[in-house]
């Protein structure tokens, strides 16, 4: 059957990105909704990213995809919600060199197979879900002609991963909480564009690049569910710490950075710790690279380098230029002689799956 036989395509890479104001905790789990606004910066998509291609044609049967070359399966609440939203705004479509006529209609009986690849290790506690699910909603939304801007767009891709709707916007953002229970105001807005801050140069220094055990998910929910901390954090820390950081970024105030960001992902860590059973993301290695940073930090005078860890035990360090990140490099290699090829932006310690 002739009819059968057109593929469309659409191809879209889309960063991760790293919050220096974390996100942690959910007030209503199925729609992701965060108990605190967060504050994120987006790396550049040649370093850490996830390509996503999706197709549709009518001889796919039902809808699947690939991560990394491995089927997946798309039956979990996360993926149907992006794709339920996503369809449900679909327009007409029109290839006239393929000749592919796709109405409106159309689309509640098409099947879309997607494929996706992260140049970096999967759920290692380098936001491979916020890339990945940021791309899959970007990419149907092309494929869809859907037409919604990037704000909406976000609360559509936080419906698969929170820290994914900060992910569609380069340079700084803000995920907004919001107030409505159907999650529509809790959206990602765009701070600063990434030319603003050009200076900043991002090293990861992967620690161990293995999958993590739990789910953030999980975590998550326990820490909400036992900790004290999480609350007041929620609470009384980070609506004052989201007002600093921002105007910290708008004037490229450094040192203000640093001290929030440190201060931020410790926090974080210490609300892990406060949760039970307990929750150890980072190790001893970790530990080292603080040791170090803020060693470093102190006697300089001022702020070199702001050092960050999310669900696991890689550094993401910021530092003030390029002068700083080659010293932090030339530190790093004399504190962890590496074993494995290293340059700027992907420093691998005792880890050479990277
Ligand atoms: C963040 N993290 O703001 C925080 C800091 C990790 C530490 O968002 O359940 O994968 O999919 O919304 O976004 C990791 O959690 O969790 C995360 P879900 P997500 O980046």
């Amino acid at each position: 059957d002739e009819s059968q036989k057109w593929v469309l395509m659409v191809t879209a890479q889309t960063p991760t990105n790293i919050a220096v104001i974390k996100y942690w905790g959910k007030r209503d789990e199925n729609l992701i909704l965060a108990i605190n606004d967060s504050i994120s910066v987006t790396l550049d998509p040649a370093h850490l990213c996830t390509t996503t291609t999706v197709a549709v044609s009518p001889a796919f049967n039902q809808d699947r995809m690939w991560l990394n070359g491995k089927e997946i399966s798309l039956s979990g609440g996360r993926y149907q919600n992006c794709l339920r939203e996503i369809r449900a705004r679909a327009n007409d479509v029109e290839d006239e060199k393929k000749g592919i006529k796709i109405t409106k209609k159309d689309w509640e009986n098409l099947h879309v197979h997607v494929a996706s690849y992260n140049n970096f290790p999967t759920a290692a506690g380098l936001a491979s879900s916020a890339a990945g699910f940021a791309c899959l909603v970007y990419s149907l939304a092309k494929l869809m002609n859907v037409q919604e801007d990037n704000g909406r767009l976000s609360a559509i891709a936080r419906q698969g991963s929170g820290s994914a709707c900060r992910s569609l916007y380069g340079g700084f953002v803000k995920w907004v909480m919001g107030k409505e229970e159907n999650g529509s105001d809790s959206i990602a807005v765009p701070l600063v564009d990434e030319k603003h801050w050009d200076e900043l140069v991002i090293i990861i220094a992967v620690v161990c690049s293995r999958q993590k055990e739990t789910s953030s998910t999980s975590v998550m929910r326990e820490t909400v569910e036992t900790s004290a901390l999480i609350e007041h954090r929620a609470k009384e820390v980070v609506p004052k710490r989201i007002i600093q950081m921002e105007e910290a970024i708008q004037k490229c105030d450094f040192a203000t950075f640093t001290h929030l960001t440190c201060a931020d992902s410790n926090q974080f860590h210490a609300a892990c710790l406060d949760t039970s059973p307990p929750i150890f993301y980072m190790n001893d290695t970790s530990h080292r690279i603080i040791s170090c940073v803020e060693k470093w930090n102190r006697s300089e005078g001022t702020p070199q380098v702001a050092y960050t860890f999310d669900a696991g035990p890689n550094a993401v360090l910021i530092a003030r230029n390029r002068t700083s990140a080659a010293l932090l490099l030339q530190r790093l290699l004399f504190h962890f002689p590496p074993n494995s090829e290293t340059d700027l932006n992907s420093y691998v310690i005792g880890d050479k799956s990277l």
